[in-house]
């Protein structure tokens, strides 16, 4: 990103596609150096907000319709059942900010839910996608106001264009699980500078559980997880002139117990060996790039997550099958 963050309102203006393409050019910038680095560092690792280019939110959408996976539907059934009660203890939130928003479809629930709601901050880096979801978001609520902005949230230091106002942030899909507990920390403290005093923040976080439930989540029978992971790949063939064969990897996903997570890797299935921008990477077979952690908290060890980073827990729901929880934080 050219800078922490930008406003996705400048394409109103005649430099909108000069901004576009700066935009584009730093993102690809940030790309190449997770890319080179994480594949010359032993583990091999790249970033999990790499998985999400438009190819990437758009199968990421197509996860969650899958039966495997439960955390989607569970938090949007969560949403339905208790807005009520989350719109009560936000207070006069009038503006709504959104971490890794996404298709915002769970918004809707929120946002109905808000009286004095009249302007929502949708947060992302999959900026083609952010730019679709706020036009349709704005399309759907009558007297809304949407100022979506592209960036790393935890790289954002100011909500530019966003007016003064009583805000309620909202970090969904357990998306602060793909942050270890030292980065979550950071975010949470990072946010708090973000809202203000006086402000509410809610947070779905996906709970502990079996891992007859856990891995298929993260391993489907249809390989759309797979095809999720493996687009990380064929995104380096199309932006950094890269060679990987994506037939030659394989997803895996596995339950790390002593750090309560999923981890999800590429698993080079022989000897190879793979170019990026001109730089060659040899691979034995077997070898792993590690591209996403998924952190499952129980509800106190997240309030405590929470608390150490100056927010304090107001409430908590979890539904009936304890599969998932939703937070709601305040800063006094
Ligand atoms: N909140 C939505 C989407 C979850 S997927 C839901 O619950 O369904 C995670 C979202 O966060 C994606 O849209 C992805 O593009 C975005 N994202 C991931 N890492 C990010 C980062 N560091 N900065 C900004 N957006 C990020
Ligand atoms: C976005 N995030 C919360 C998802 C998760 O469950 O960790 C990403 C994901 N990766 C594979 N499946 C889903």
């Amino acid at each position: 990103m050219a800078s922490d963050i930008s406003s996705l309102l400048a394409e109103d203006r005649p430099s909108a596609s000069a901004a576009k393409a700066a935009r584009r050019e730093a993102e690809i910038a940030a790309f190449a150096e997770a890319v080179l680095d994480g594949l010359a560092r032993r583990p091999r690792s790249i970033p999990s907000r790499f998985l999400y280019d438009a190819v990437g939110s758009t199968l990421f959408e197509e996860i969650t319709k899958l039966k495997e996976y439960y955390p989607t539907r569970t938090e949007t059934k969560m949403l339905e059942t208790f807005g009520a009660e989350i719109a009560e203890l936000a207070g006069d939130a009038d503006i709504l900010v959104e971490f890794g928003s996404g298709s915002s479809r769970k918004t809707s629930l929120l946002i109905d839910a808000l009286d004095a709601l009249h302007t929502y901050v949708p947060i992302d880096v999959s900026e083609s996608f952010l730019a679709e979801a706020a036009k349709r978001l704005a399309a759907q609520h009558a007297g809304l106001t949407v100022k979506p902005l592209v960036g790393d949230f935890t790289r954002t230091r100011t909500l530019i264009g966003t007016p003064r106002g009583e805000k309620l942030g909202f970090f969904s899909g357990s998306t602060i699980g793909n942050l270890t507990h030292e980065e979550a920390k950071a975010f949470l403290e990072n946010a708090a500078q973000l809202l203000g005093r006086g402000s509410t923040f809610l947070i779905g976080v996906d709970l502990k559980k079996s891992l007859d439930i856990l891995i298929p989540a993260y391993d489907d029978a249809d390989g759309v997880t797979a095809a999720f992971s493996l687009n990380l790949l064929a995104r380096v063939n199309r932006e950094l002139d890269g060679d990987f064969d994506t037939t030659k990897f394989a997803h895996v996903a596995l339950y790390n117990a002593d750090k309560g997570r999923i981890e999800i890797y590429l698993e080079s299935l022989t000897d190879q060996k793979v170019n990026v921008l001109g730089r060659g990477f040899t691979f034995s077979k077997g070898e792993r790039i590690h591209t996403e952690n998924s952190h499952k908290y129980a509800v106190p060890e997240f309030q405590d997550l929470a608390s150490a980073a100056g927010w304090r827990p107001v409430e908590a729901w979890t539904d009936n099958d304890q599969l998932f929880s939703l937070h709601l934080l305040r800063l006094d």
